[in-house]
């Protein structure tokens, strides 16, 4: 499933900003968020980059930088950050599993089938 996020960030006096990701701190540096989705510097457009899968990551932080090109002698460039949540919505894509491929029962050939019908319980 594919997400478009839009927004647009504005500042009256720097029309030229440049946007782009923050990369975050994940458990072991990395948390995916570079591979799963990118920015466009101009627009401000953030979309996917591969397939998302709610299975594995069911919500991503992403947060996003936007940086003016203000010269030195201006006082240099400034930026501010804003962050998108993004929730994955959950899509059927998983067949249901049993706990087990084959389960194995015996039952008694006299088996009171009428006060004990239960035989097995799979799940
Ligand atoms: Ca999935
Ligand atoms: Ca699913």
């Amino acid at each position: 499933m594919y997400f478009i996020v839009l927004y647009k960030m504005t500042c009256s006096f720097c029309p030229q900003v440049e946007y782009s990701l923050v990369p975050q701190d994940g458990s072991g540096g990395s948390s995916g968020l570079e591979d799963a989705f990118r920015i466009d510097p101009k627009s401000g457009v953030i979309t996917t980059r591969s397939a998302l899968d709610r299975e594995q990551v069911e919500v991503y932080t992403v947060v996003v930088m936007a940086t003016d090109q203000g010269l030195p002698s201006a006082g240099g460039q400034r930026s501010s950050t804003c962050t998108v949540v993004v929730h994955v919505i959950d899509d059927n894509d998983n067949y249901p599993q049993f706990t087990e491929r084959t389960y194995t029962v015996q039952v008694p050939e006299d088996v009171n089938w009428n006060k004990n019908p239960v035989i097995a319980a799979v799940k």
